[in-house]
């Protein structure tokens, strides 16, 4: 007899960007794909989830993608929704006053989880599991990160084994170019990936990459880092597939493709500039050194964040690679304009120290465990209690 697997709703409202869904969507897989559990995805926004799951048709209401039901989460919702034995709701998002209700009416409730952002800062660990009650329901807080007592981070479980194979093939750059219409690699090509949001710094960044002794090829997404380049690249059309060369700098950009064409971006480059949630963990998993543009916060409680964050990066660095690689993301962040004839020169004095350190940084990122993993585990322990 097989076991009967509790069912997940998960819900997600885009806020901005891409990071609410594609969180949601890769977590929905890997708890299908490695904990064989159904699951219904609600999202609000199906022209955003169209830019990363390109088979997805957004004029449906219903539709399943790699054996995820995906429903368009419209502001009347249906009346005859039956919630599953657990309920996920991302990053806060408020699940529709109907839906509490039928969950209070059922004799057994399911598990309500909300999934919080990631952090690094230390306080997540006495926040994480923590439960409140909710007019009789309760809310159990999920929170993602770094530490042994926290949620862990999202990670599929084979995903290291895909990108060694993937980084070990010698031709696999040259085949990465051919196969999305990139010019060839160049004899010691310094390969770099842009995914980041607007920022003031990167026309300087960008004129250090052109006065650089090796070749540079940029390869940018289609997206917001191309409206800080106008100053330099006036003549470019900003589309995907245009193509861009002034001294030893080649940009490219490219189409937004699926999560997975992004991983092959991010291991097919020796160094990746990445963003808010997702890319930032993606960058990581390359084992490549990486620079994190963090999603911006009114208070700049962002900056602690991103201090947080890189005391547990640098904590096994020699001093001299702590410096070069806190001072790079810092002047970053603080869109510094002026910096960079340092800053770059001197973070390439360190390259293949810090290549060499992001190979183990993997493994001591993962000590609070595999997010999947961490949530099935959790749901579980409270289904027997209530059992
Ligand atoms: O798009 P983001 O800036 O999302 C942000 C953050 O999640 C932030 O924390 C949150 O508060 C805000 O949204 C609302 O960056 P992020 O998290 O990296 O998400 C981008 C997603 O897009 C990620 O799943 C990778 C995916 N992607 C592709 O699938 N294909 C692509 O070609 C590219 C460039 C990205």
């Amino acid at each position: 007899m097989t076991e009967k697997k509790p069912f997940w709703d998960i819900f997600c409202t885009v806020i901005d960007n891409y990071g609410d869904i594609g969180v949601t969507w890769r977590l929905a897989r890997q708890l299908q794909q490695e904990h064989q559990r159904h699951v219904r995805l609600w999202i609000d926004d199906l022209g955003s989830f169209q830019r990363l799951c390109p088979s997805l048709d957004p004029s449906l209401a219903v539709q399943m993608i790699d054996q995820i039901l995906i429903c368009r989460w419209d502001p009347h919702f249906p009346t005859d929704f039956h919630p599953g034995e657990v309920i996920v709701e991302a990053f806060a998002c408020e699940l529709p006053a109907s839906v509490q209700a039928k969950m209070r009416g059922m004799e057994k409730p399911p598990i309500w989880l909300n999934l919080e952002y990631l952090s690094a800062e230390a306080w997540i660990d006495g926040c994480h599991g923590l439960s409140s009650q909710q007019q009789g329901l309760t809310k159990f807080f999920f929170f993602p990160g770094f530490s042994e007592k926290s949620g862990g981070l999202l990670c599929e479980s084979l995903l290291f084994e895909q990108r060694d194979r993937w980084q070990q093939n010698s031709a696999q750059r040259e085949f990465f170019c051919q196969q999305r219409g990139l010019l060839p690699p160049r004899p010691q090509e310094f390969f770099i990936s842009l995914f980041s949001y607007e920022n003031a710094a990167l026309p300087a960044l960008l004129t250090q990459w052109q006065q650089s002794a090796i070749p540079i090829r940029c390869l940018a997404p289609f997206g917001r880092s191309l409206n800080s380049l106008k100053s330099i690249f006036h003549d470019i059309p900003h589309t995907a597939g245009s193509r861009w060369q002034q001294d030893a700098l080649i940009l490219e950009i490219l189409p937004m493709t699926d999560q997975q064409g992004y991983d092959e971006l991010l291991w097919s480059c020796d160094f990746n500039i990445v963003r808010g949630e997702d890319s930032f963990l993606r960058a990581q998993w390359a084992a490549r050194p990486f620079l994190w543009h963090i999603y911006p916060q009114e208070d700049a409680a962002h900056l602690e964040k991103l201090a947080a964050f890189l005391t547990r990066y640098t904590a096994d660095y020699p001093a001299e690679l702590t410096d070069a690689v806190k001072s790079l993301f810092f002047a970053f962040n603080h869109e510094n304009q002026d910096e960079w004839p340092e800053i770059w020169p001197d973070i390439q004095k360190k390259w293949n120290i810090w290549q060499n350190e992001t190979h183990s940084w993997p493994e001591k990122a993962l000590a609070g465990g595999n997010l999947a993993n961490q949530l099935v585990q959790f749901v579980e322990k409270q289904l027997e209690c209530c059992a």
